[in-house]
């Protein structure tokens, strides 16, 4: 079982400014505790980018490649029509996660573009979004 985690833009910036709304942890930590969690159970590919056509094309790419996709969009959760299109268009299950509840937010983030074509969301549990993503992935195989 292969599950790929996917990352959006400022992510890479996580545990170095705004702790109290995204936390301590650094995205290298973040990776660290879900390949622990994963061990022995699936394989984890681990990826962040600024770019949302990176993002778009790794989701393009999965096809054959992963069983299940699970994204933290970031900031093109709330605004991408690609990456909503790219993971309408692919055959591999794919599920949301956030580490901030996004709907006790802004407005402006209270809405996802990719909810409607992801399996499920989870939001608002910190670092532990991506542990519960991973589970929720093992549950898709
Ligand atoms: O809660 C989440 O995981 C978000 O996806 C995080 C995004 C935000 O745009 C979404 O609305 C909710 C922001 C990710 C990067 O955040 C930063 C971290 C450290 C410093 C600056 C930004």
């Amino acid at each position: 079982m292969k599950v790929l985690f996917l990352n959006g833009p400022n992510l890479n910036l996580l545990g170095q400014r705004q702790p109290e709304i995204y936390g301590e942890s650094t995205l290298a930590d973040i990776e660290s505790g879900v390949r622990s969690q994963a061990e022995g159970r699936a394989e984890i590919e681990f990826r962040q980018s600024n770019d949302e056509g990176a993002l778009v094309t790794w989701v393009q790419e999965a096809s054959g490649q992963t069983d299940v996709v699970v994204i933290n969009a970031a900031g093109y959760t709330h605004t991408s029509v690609a990456l909503r299109d790219a993971i309408a268009a692919t055959d591999v299950p794919v599920v949301e996660i956030h580490l901030s509840n996004i709907h006790a937010r802004e407005e402006f983030r209270q809405n996802s573009l990719i909810a409607p074509v992801c399996c499920g969301q989870i939001c608002g549990f910190g670092t532990a979004s991506y542990m519960l993503g991973l589970e929720s992935a093992l549950t898709l195989k």
